[in-house]
Order: structure tokens, then sequence, then C-alpha cells
């Protein structure tokens, strides 16, 4: 007899849809995943990246057991040692650093490989405890927080899209990168006959769905929604009364959009003046529309003044006087994981180090102490950050001593020095939050770590005990974590019970008069020229990649193809191109080598390498952030958009 058995858990990834699954394991092994038919977001489904996730956990190439570097820095050579190897050499490494250099020469590194509080929060209590220099940044959307700090609404209950009238898709890809709010989005096209409207550079998959696809230059929303609110203020169609008990700063703000006629925003967004028209009247007509805003169009140099632009549009127009209206952003339950990572730890004045910097801060520009160790989880700088050369440098420094924790051996963890396996979702226990609906969701271990992996509980309990640390705090259960992030009205008991539970915030009432929001300050510029001869790249999401997650696994491989420079036909005329050859792919940063695919769907001028490949196997090295500048916007935003290159023949 098979013993069967199914385990409530959820997708761990960077994505805002935050899947409820079950694991269907039998006898010890799961042999399946499915989307929870009953979570009213994931509605049984999950998405091509992941419907075989127990792949990635039973993949052959998965770290199992902890690694010392035995070769040269950065050569990827290995040897397998114990645990009790591993953590002492960790304990002695940061014991010496802190004692030469003081404990801030230790940085943390982490993303969202994994969102639950415990694999993303566990290791900050150590790193806290230890006097370790504090982390901050956002590689992703930097913008759009910088505006929810500032007190704009940027996101509300995405069951409610099938309320509005109008929908807005701005720089969105969401047929690819979440995928579930498209029935949500729907709903408002098949209830009320919502338009459905995509603003990108690209025909994605999502666009070729909409009514109407605008295909503006990259780099100059800012100019449309400065142009949209300027037609609408001109013919009378803003909510003045509501604008204005909204924000405290509305006559700057119709300053600051006054010089964008139709004529000039055409001029600079590379569409007609004709469409900012009708596109404005349409948004303002709409009772109520909404924008959903991906991250593609925070990620240059206007990042900021885009955010801006569409809350304030939205303001503007009204929309959240009624439901269904206003910006879908960030859409969080309320819940803050964070908690989990204990900053009441913190030593007093610790630095805090911008891990989105960490190129400028390895290759010695940091005020403080020098950077001697990294204690690196959840992510893959090597990747994932601009000017992959630069962290490339600072990750192979000899007097840097550098610790990963990771599933598979990344361009990452090929630089470190002690690489330890860490389980996946299905051998851990962990909580969530989503950040594109209002449910958090359990996740249970289905299975047995495998081989010698451990939860970064467990990592920071070790490395604690070895080096002497003893707040309780840094010897609690992977439970007891999890735990600590939870609101009082919401006990584990009856979350473990349920396994996910709808927890939405109170909705935003309209400010008092002294808490209004500045709507101007950052105001539309002109798109950065391109440099002659050269074309703008776009570096956007893999339809079957998470970022950086799962270029090294078959099926997301076979899914993906070969990387691929999309390129329009008369740029591709122009250089004497043809569709499926090799190019190399140049500017000031490196050189890349990809196909070409020549395609009508991305606007002339712009390129666009989609996925986030891996540098092994040499084959397919097209690691797009080896060409993006080391550049930021104003909110700290890495602008991986603003990257221009030439493209030739390759032999
Ligand atoms: N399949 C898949 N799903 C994912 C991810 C993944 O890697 N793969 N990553 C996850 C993560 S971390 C995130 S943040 C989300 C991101 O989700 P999205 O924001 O949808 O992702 P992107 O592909 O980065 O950008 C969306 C679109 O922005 C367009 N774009 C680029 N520059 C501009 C511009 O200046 N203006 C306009 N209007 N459009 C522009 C691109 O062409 C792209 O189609 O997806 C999540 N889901
Ligand atoms: N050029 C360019 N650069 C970009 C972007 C872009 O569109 N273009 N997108 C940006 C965006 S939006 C984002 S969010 C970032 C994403 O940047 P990252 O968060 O670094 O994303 P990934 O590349 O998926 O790397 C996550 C790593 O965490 C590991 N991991 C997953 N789960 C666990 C776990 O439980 N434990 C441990 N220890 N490791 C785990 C995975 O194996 C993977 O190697 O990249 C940014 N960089
Ligand atoms: S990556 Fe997103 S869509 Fe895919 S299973 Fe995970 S949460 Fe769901
Ligand atoms: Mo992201």
């Amino acid at each position: 007899m098979v013993e069967k058995r199914t385990v409530q858990g959820c997708c761990p990834l960077d994505c805002p849809d935050n899947c409820a699954w079950l694991a269907h394991v039998e006898d010890g092994k799961v042999v399946r995943v499915e989307g929870d038919k009953a979570h009213p977001f994931t509605r049984g489904v999950l998405c091509a990246k992941v419907n075989d996730y127990q792949a990635r956990t039973y993949s052959p190439e998965r770290l199992l057991h902890p690694l010392r570097r035995s070769g040269a820095k950065g050569e990827g050579e290995f040897e397998r040692i114990s645990w009790d190897a591993a953590i002492d050499t960790i304990a002695e490494r940061f014991e010496a650093i802190t004692t030469k250099h003081g404990a801030e020469a230790i940085m943390p590194v982490s993303y969202f490989g994994s969102m639950g509080a415990v694999q993303k929060f566990a290791l900050m209590r150590l790193v806290h405890a230890l006097g370790a220099s504090d982390m901050h940044g956002n590689i992703c959307s930097a913008p759009g927080l910088a505006l929810m700090g500032a007190g704009h609404s940027i996101g509300f209950d995405p069951e409610e899209y099938g309320d509005a009238k109008l929908v807005l898709l701005w720089g969105v890809n969401v047929l690819s990168t979440g995928h579930h709010h498209w029935h949500f989005l729907n709903q408002a096209r098949r209830r009320n006959g919502a338009r459905i409207v995509c603003i990108d550079p690209r025909r994605t998959r999502t666009a070729a769905k909409c009514d109407e696809h605008i295909a503006l230059r990259p780099g100059t929303d800012a100019a449309l929604a400065a142009g949209m609110a300027r037609v609408m203020l001109e013919e009378g169609l803003a909510d003045l009364e509501y604008a204005a008990r909204m924000a405290h700063d509305l006559d700057a703000y119709i300053e600051q959009v006054e010089p964008w006629t139709p004529e000039r925003t055409a001029e600079t967004t590379g569409i007609d003046a004709d469409i900012v028209i009708s596109l404005a009247r349409q948004f303002a007509a709409a009772r109520p529309a909404m924008i959903r805003c991906g991250v593609g169009a925070q990620q240059n140099g206007q990042g900021a003044a885009f955010v801006w632009g569409l809350s304030a549009l939205c303001i503007l127009a009204g929309h959240g006087r009624l439901p269904g209206g206003e910006l879908s952003l960030i859409n969080m339950p309320d819940i803050d994981l964070a908690v989990a990572a204990r900053a009441d730890l913190k030593h007093e004045s610790v630095r805090s180090l911008d891990m989105t910097r960490l190129g400028p801060i390895l290759n010695g520009q940091t005020e403080g102490p020098a950077v001697k160790a990294l204690l690196v989880w959840n992510t893959n700088p090597a990747v994932v950050l601009p000017n992959s050369a630069q962290i490339r440098r600072g990750l192979e420094r000899e007097d840097l001593f550098t610790v990963v924790v990771e599933h598979f051996m990344t361009d990452t963890a090929r630089r470190a020095d002690i690489v330890l396996p860490s389980t996946t979702q299905l051998e851990h226990y962990d909580l969530h939050g989503a950040w594109g609906h209002h449910y958090v969701a359990l996740n249970k271990p289905a299975i047995e770590p495998l081989g010698e992996a451990k939860s970064h509980g467990e990592v920071m309990r070790l490395i604690a005990r070895r080096m002497g640390l003893n707040h309780p705090a840094l010897h609690e259960s992977d439970e007891e974590i999890a735990a600590s992030a939870l609101p009082p009205e919401l006990p584990m008991a009856e979350l473990e019970a349920e396994g996910w539970r709808k927890h939405s915030p109170a909705r935003r009432p309209i400010p008092a008069p002294d808490k209004r929001l500045a709507l101007a300050g950052y105001p539309a510029a002109e798109a950065v020229p391109a440099p002659d001869g050269t074309l703008q790249m776009l570096t956007p999401k893999g339809h079957y990649f998470l970022n950086s997650s799962f270029a090294n696994m078959a099926r997301q491989r076979r899914g993906e193809g070969a990387p691929a420079l999309e390129m329009n036909g008369e740029d591709a005329e122009r250089r004497g191109l043809a569709d499926g050859q090799r190019i190399t792919i140049r500017n000031s940063q490196g050189a890349l080598q990809a196909g070409l695919k020549v395609t009508q769907h991305i606007r002339a001028g712009t390129v666009s390498l989609n996925g986030k490949w891996w540098s092994i196997p040499k084959e397919t090295a097209a690691v797009g952030n080896m060409l993006t500048p080391a550049a930021w916007s104003v909110t700290g935003q890495p602008a991986y958009n603003d990257t221009f290159v030439e493209i030739e023949g390759a032999e």
C-alpha cells in the first residue's frame, strides 16, 4: 500500500500572487504540487514556473551538503565538509573579522528568493545580535515603496478589480508575472464592458490580450501621465473637489504638468497626441478606472516621477471615491513579516548598508569600515544587481570572506568561501503574506529536509550557539519565529487549521487636513537621449524563470528557449541583421552574446533581453546585468532600463 498525504503550503517566491498549494506526498516523496482550488486568488492553478516545484526540490543539482572553497576565489571548486566544520569556520572568521575590523565589517545581503518570515528574516536576528551592519535597499520597486512611505495608497483588494470600468495595465506583463490577476481584471471586462489598455514598449503576451496597446518610448511614462493630467484639467474633467481634499499642493502640481501639452507629450513619448487625449478622456470618464502598475517603468531614472504621476492621475480623477478605483502597485494583507527580524536586537548606532550598491561597497566606495565578510541568502547578486562585472570583481576579492546559503550553485555561490545548503519550501515551516492580494498563508513542511539541508532558522541557531550568543530569540524554533510575525488578531492555531486567511488592511480614509499628500515634486522629464547608433535595452522578466531562479532547470529552460534579443525589423534591417542569427550586444560595460529575434512586437529604438540567465553554461550566458549601468534613481532604485547598447553580428 502506498502511503498518501496532502500537505497545505504555499509558493515561496517573489511573485505578487503568493499561491496556496497542496503538496501530494506518496511514501514520503512529493509527487506533485497543485494550486489550492479553495483559495480565492489561486483558484486551483500555479504557473508555468512552479507547477513542478518538486522537481526543484529533487533536482540532482540541489546543494545538499555544506561546501568549502578548494580552488582559487571564484573558480567554483569546492569540497564537501561537515556542518560542524562549516559552522566552526564561519564562527572563527566572523570572530577574527570582528576583532580586527569591528562587527560592522560583516554585511548581510539578502533579497526575496523566499519571502517567508523564517527564510527571509531569521538570519537578520543573527546579524543584529552580532552587531553586524544592517541592510536596506530595494532592487524591485523602490519608487513604489517611497510613494507608499509618503502616505499615498499604492494598493487595494484585487478582488475589487471587477468593479472597474476601465483598466490601465501600465508597464506590467500580468500574464507572465502574476497571471492570477488576469481573472479579476477580466471580470471588469465581462461585468462592465471595461476596456483594458496596456502601456508597454513591447507587445507582450498580456498586451496581445488587451483592447488597446500603447507602445510608448521607455522611460517616458511620467510624461504621458503629466500629459493626461493636463488634458483632464484643461477639459474640466478633473475631480478638483476630491483632489483638494487629498493633496496639499494641487496648485504646484497643476503648474508642474502645465508644460506637457498633447504635442510635447507625443513628441517625448513617441505616441500620437490623439492617443494622449483619448486616453485622458477615457480615464476621467470611467467611474472608476484603475491602474495596475508593474516594475518595468519604475526601473529607470524617471521611476519616482512615474509612480507619483500615476497616483496623482488617480487622485485628480477622483477614482478613490469608489471600490475598484485607484492604483494597484503592491496589494498587501495587514501583516508585517519583518517583525520576525527582531530589530530590537540591533546594536546601538550600527550602520545600515544599501544592498543595491553592493558593487560600489565591495569596491571600496563605502564610509566606515570596509566590508570584509558577506552573509548572503535568498539572492543571486552576481546576476540581479546592476553592473555585474563590478559585483563579480568585488565577490572575488581575496580578503573577503563570503558565506552563501543556497539551493543551487549559482553565479554568486560559485564565488563564496562557504556554501550552506538551504531547505526548499517543501521541507520547512514558514509564514507568508502576499504583495499582490490580501491573503496570509502558512507553509507546512511536506517532507523531511533532503540530505543535510537546513532551514534558515536552523542555520541561525547553529551559528548563534557556536558563537555563544544566548538571546532567547536566537534559539526560537522555526514555528516560533513564524508565529512572532503574526498580529494578535490572527492566532497561529487558527491559521494552522485553515492554511490561509484573508486579512485586509482598513481602507484609507480621506487624510486629515494636516496629513494631505504631496503630488508635485517629481516632475516628468524628457527621455534620456540614446547615444548615437545605440538602442535602449530592456531586461524584463522571463515567462518561465522567476528572476534568475529556474534558469538552471531543464523544463523551464526548454520553455524559455535560448536567450534572444528582441529587435524591431526596422532596426535589424538598418544593421543588416537577420532573425535567428547570433549577435553581440555591447556597451562600455561589456559584451554579451545572444540570438536575435526580429519582431514587430517591440518598438523601434528599443530592444529587449528577457529572462535572467546564469553564466553557466556558456552557450546561454546572457547575463543582462553585465551591461546595465551602476546608476540609481532618486529613490535608490537601480535604473536597469537606462541601458544603451550597440548590436552587431557575432562570428
Ligand atoms: N514569469 C515571471 N514572473 C515574475 C517574475 C519573473 O522573473 N518571471 N518576477 C517577479 C517579480 S520579482 C516582480 S517585481 C514582478 C514584476 O512584474 P512586471 O512588472 O510585470 O515585470 P517586468 O517584466 O519587469 O516589467 C513589465 C513590463 O514593463 C515593460 N517596461 C519596461 N520599461 C518600461 C517603461 O519605461 N515603460 C513602460 N510602460 N513599460 C516598461 C516591459 O516591457 C515589461 O513587459 O514579477 C514577478 N513575477
Ligand atoms: N536587469 C535587471 N535586473 C533585475 C531585474 C530586471 O528586471 N532586470 N529585476 C529586479 C527585481 S524586480 C528583483 S525582485 C530582483 C530579484 O533578485 P533576487 O531576489 O536575487 O532573485 P533571484 O534571481 O530569483 O535569486 C534568488 C535566489 O534565492 C535562492 N533561494 C530561493 N529560495 C531560497 C531559500 O529558501 N533559501 C535560500 N538560501 N535561498 C533561496 C534561489 O535559489 C535564487 O538563487 O532582481 C532585480 N534585477
Ligand atoms: S510564482 Fe507566482 S504565480 Fe507562480 S506559483 Fe508562485 S505565486 Fe503562484
Ligand atoms: Mo521584483
